[in-house]
């Protein structure tokens, strides 16, 4: 029998669908808040369900009971869901498109559809300027305005924002803000200091005692478009170039609360908020308050987790993936650091498409305390980087010998390549050339679009090569729009164990491959990672950061990443494999 292996994230959507479908039909709500928690939870699992399904687990799964279990082996089995087919028959699947508009709730949308037979938000728009909406049943003038301007606001919103680009401008917001006379500190929050790949907005913290200053600050930028709120302790903007941005002030002897609060994220304070009713508190925004109606402040987070008998949980944590129930049993990871990184083993220079010379890549990596930098240009076939071949390689190294004579023990320099994965799965060297490199990353740059099991068999065939030591960001995928490479990554992460071949986090933020939870499982099953800038340029070795994050954010450790072991402990790793 032939199965259908649908993805988790095919099946999240599924059931996604038949949540918004159902709402708008006006199934009960306890039903559809079924369907949206088994959604999400199918999304975050951190293995195939298919392969939980094979075992017969499925109803382990967090919100899988037997009848959602049932739809997802008749998708497994049939390819399709009966149950479904039937729902769409009935509700358009297009009016589902309508429900995140401000304003538009199910109910609404139903009427609409069931009066006026509209289906698309374009039909909506054109039926509320007309004035067709406001002689409906609950309708008015002012609704039909509202649900135009929620149209509207719904078209401005942009998609998520990468981090690469909200980082960087929360850190000069941040700078601004703070300068302000009387702000004591002005922190991140949400999912930005939790160090998600995408942002949905900016959340900012601000602790002072008069939230004017700073407020008035906040508000008059000159780049802000439009003020969505503005409030004693909280406003939200939006700014010119798709970028929104909210700031909270509260008093400093308040801040632990609001800033634990503030960054979420929404399921970490939901499980907060039970334990601290367990233990006879209740926890809000502003403060932990008594069952007698005492409220305890905290101006720092670490006494509101102190006070609920946890240890402080790191924001990257903080995703109810089970950080509550360690910290409680005294298990949190001790997080690997920006500072333990010494070795950086992906770069690139003027012999591809970077842009510094071999010893000005050295000399920005000492700068940055770098203990070792490997530099590895792309080979050959990916023309457009104008890469090595075999006998520029040769070249190559004689320069890496020069600049390494040249600064002597002040960095340690090794050659390496970024050997190319052709579409078949065989590397752009035979083996005689990649015995030559201190260490070989081969990476997939084209043909990312080939069908799953082709393109696993080609990643599969780089691992088991056994001149490869690193595989360079796995997936392929980039921010904002190109999705990666359709891997099993069960497979790869295995054959990436069984041959001790490390797979990479490229801190690139447009990249940011591996991502939190595969890299997550990926350790789990005892792999190793390396966590690596591929800079193209000086600035480039600023990004580390953004894959430490990514790292944190997979519950990893120092010792699981190659790049903070010692030179000699590298050296000798990289010997016993040639
Ligand atoms: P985002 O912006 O979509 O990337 O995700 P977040 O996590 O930044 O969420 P956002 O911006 O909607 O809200 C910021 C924080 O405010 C969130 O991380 C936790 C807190 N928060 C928001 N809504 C709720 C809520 O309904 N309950 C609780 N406990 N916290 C909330
Ligand atoms: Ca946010
Ligand atoms: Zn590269």
């Amino acid at each position: 029998m032939t199965f259908h292996r649908f993805t988790n994230r095919q099946l999240a959507e599924i059931f996604e669908q038949i949540a918004d479908l159902s709402e708008i039909k006006g199934e009960v709500i306890y039903k559809v808040l079924a369907y949206r928690k088994a959604a999400e939870s199918l999304a975050e699992l951190n293995r195939e369900a298919f392969d939980i399904w094979q075992s017969g687990k499925l109803t382990e799964i967090p919100g899988v009971g037997k009848a959602i279990a049932e739809k997802i082996e008749e998708l497994f089995t049939t390819g399709k869901l009966g149950f479904l087919e039937k729902l769409t028959a009935e509700v358009p699947p297009s009016l589902a498109e309508m429900l995140p508009v401000p304003d538009l709730g199910p109910k609404k949308i139903a009427l609409f559809w069931k009066e006026l037979g509209i289906t698309t938000l374009q039909e909506l728009e054109a039926a509320a300027r007309a004035g067709k909406l406001r002689s409906l049943p609950g309708m008015g003038e002012k609704s039909e305005a509202r649900i135009l301007a929620g149209i509207e606001a719904y078209k401005r919103r942009s998609e998520r924002i990468p981090i690469g680009r909200a980082y960087p401008f929360a850190v000069r917001l941040i700078a601004r803000l703070q300068a302000v006379p009387g702000v004591q500190r002005v922190e991140m929050a949400g999912s930005l200091r939790r160090g998600r790949s995408t942002v949905g907005d900016i959340d900012l913290l601000a602790a002072a005692n008069d939230s004017n200053a700073v407020m008035q600050a906040f508000l008059n930028d000159p780049e802000v478009t439009r003020v969505v709120a503005a409030g004693e302790t909280k406003s939200s903007l939006e700014y010119g170039h798709g970028l929104r941005a909210q700031l909270w002030v509260h008093p400093p002897e308040r801040f632990g609360t609001a800033w634990q609060y503030a960054t979420g994220s929404k399921d970490h304070n939901v499980r907060l908020r039970e334990l601290a009713l367990k233990q006879g508190f209740s926890l809000s925004e502003h403060a932990l308050t008594h069952k007698d109606g005492r409220e305890v402040l905290c101006a720092t987070e670490e006494e509101v987790y102190q006070l609920l008998g946890l240890p402080w949980i790191p924001a990257e944590l903080r995703e109810d993936r089970g950080e509550i129930q360690a910290a409680l049993e005294g298990r949190l990871p001790r997080l690997i650091e920006l500072s333990d990184i010494c070795s950086e083993l992906h770069a690139h220079t003027t012999w591809s498409d970077g842009k510094l010379s071999v010893r000005e890549l050295a000399e920005a990596a000492r700068k940055r305390g770098r203990q070792l930098l490997t530099i590895s240009d792309h080979s050959a076939s990916l023309a457009i980087t104008g890469g090595l071949t075999a006998e520029a390689a040769l070249r190559q190294r004689q320069e890496i010998r020069q600049v390494q004579a040249e600064l002597g023990e002040s960095i340690r320099l090794l050659h390496g390549i970024e050997v190319e994965i052709r579409a078949d799965g065989s590397l752009d060297f035979p083996d005689e050339v990649l015995a030559e490199f201190d260490i070989v990353t081969a990476s997939m740059h084209t043909s990312l679009r080939q069908p799953r099991q082709q393109v696993t068999e080609r990643l599969l065939k780089a691992i088991c090569n056994p001149h490869v030591d690193i595989i360079g960001h796995p997936t392929g995928r980039m921010f904002p729009n190109r999705e990666g490479a359709d891997l099993d990554m069960e497979r790869i992460f295995q054959a990436a164990r069984e041959y001790g071949v490390a797979l990479e986090i490229n801190a690139h933020p447009s990249r940011l491959d591996l991502d939190d939870l595969p890299a997550r499982r990926f350790v789990e099953m005892g792999g190793l990672l390396a966590i690596n800038t591929d800079a193209h340029s000086e600035s480039d070795f600023d990004l580390l950061h953004f894959g430490v994050t990514v790292a944190r954010r997979a519950w990893v450790t120092a010792e699981a990443v190659l790049n903070t072991w010692s030179i000699q402990r590298l050296l000798d790793w990289l010997a016993a494999r040639r």
